[in-house]
């Protein structure tokens, strides 16, 4: 058994866990392929699986697992329940639909087992990555970090966005990468929308242009965004960019063990604030990044959590002027034993 499943033995020693979020499980286990349920109990592990999948299990586990499978995942969860006279099940609701829950909590009724829901067993583990993890999420942050280099050295005037995206996609391919999520460009006045969607506006002379991109390496993600310029920015422009620079990095520098996320959010917020655009700065400061590209801590300024060594999240201030522009900067950055280590190299 692996440290990580050890440690969920140690806090649950007497129970019956059963967890159904596939990165939730892909983080335990290394599993990269989906389909089954993992019960942990009691020092034994379980996969719920089903016919197509049984194959795929007993390849990767040896024998280290014991399958169960029956006409549905419930029926053999509840079977399996049954038969080791458990009068208590836990199950991990992350990710798992309320209908499929519902459902399992009725049918062990029936059997006077009770059903109890816990949140996210193991997001207290994920939220401290190990070596192997932090050495994936920075391969991932130098790969996408030398990618938007390639691509930004090819933009000239007259691409659209969906061609940037596209050349994107290529170089992902290239480097036998894929997107951590739906990439952004976005030019000119498309810019003020954090979330805009790449399309066929045309890259201008002097446009400005936001692309916001993440890759993976062995299942963890990168998430880097850069504001720049084909061309020139006028006065107004440079200045928005600059207050957008200067609260990333003075939240960045901020950022050491034992200092609350909230804290660094607000670090940021203060400088937006102090140049007058608070209102227009319409999202957190950043997020912890691993096998999901949005996973904890949220650096927010209503999150307490206090950082650690260990833990990874982006800094991404941003400023949005509605039908004009926008500017967002984003690092991946790690939180180390005296203070941080940005993962992501691109140029500004
Ligand atoms: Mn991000």
């Amino acid at each position: 058994m692996n440290n990580k499943i050890n440690k969920i033995f140690k806090q649950y020693p007497k129970d019956f866990i059963l967890i159904t979020n596939p990165k939730d499980i892909f983080y335990l286990t290394d599993a990269e392929f989906e389909g089954f349920w993992l019960l942990l109990a009691k020092k034994k592990l379980f996969a719920i699986t089903s016919q197509m999948i049984k194959g795929q299990i007993e390849t990767e586990f040896k024998n280290k697992i014991k399958i169960v499978t029956d006409t549905s995942f419930i029926k053999a969860l509840v079977a399996i329940i049954k038969q080791y006279n458990v009068n208590r099940l836990l199950v991990d609701t992350t990710e798992l639909s309320v209908s499929t829950f519902t459902l399992i909590e009725k049918i062990l009724k029936l059997s006077n087992i009770t059903v109890k829901q816990i949140n996210s067993v193991t997001n207290n583990l994920r939220i401290i990555k190990n070596k192997d993890e932090i050495n994936n999420i920075k391969t991932a942050c130098e790969l996408v970090s030398k990618i938007f280099e390639t691509v930004k050295n090819k933009i000239i005037c007259g691409m659209k966005e969906i061609d940037i995206h596209f050349l994107i996609e290529q170089e992902f391919a290239k480097h036998h990468t894929v997107a951590s999520f739906k990439t952004i460009v976005a030019s000119g006045p498309n810019a003020a929308n954090p979330h805009h969607i790449s399309g066929e506006r045309k890259i201008k002379k002097n446009d400005i242009v936001l692309i916001d991109m993440g890759c993976i390496c062995n299942g963890y993600c990168s998430d880097l965004t850069r504001t720049f310029f084909v061309g020139k920015p006028t006065q107004y422009q440079q200045k928005i960019w600059n207050t957008v620079k200067q609260a990333h990095d003075e939240a960045m520098e901020k950022i050491k063990p034992n200092i609350k996320a909230c804290d660094i959010d607000l670090t940021a917020r203060n400088i937006i604030k102090t140049d007058g655009f608070e209102k227009y700065f319409i999202h957190t400061t950043g997020h912890g990044v691993g096998i999901d590209i949005h996973e904890a801590p949220a650096i927010s300024h209503k999150n307490e959590a206090i950082l650690k060594e260990g833990m990874v999240i982006t800094i991404e201030p941003g400023i949005y002027l509605k039908n004009k522009f926008g500017v967002r900067i984003e690092d991946t950055v790690l939180v180390t034993k005296t203070g941080f280590k940005k993962l992501t190299t691109a140029e500004y």
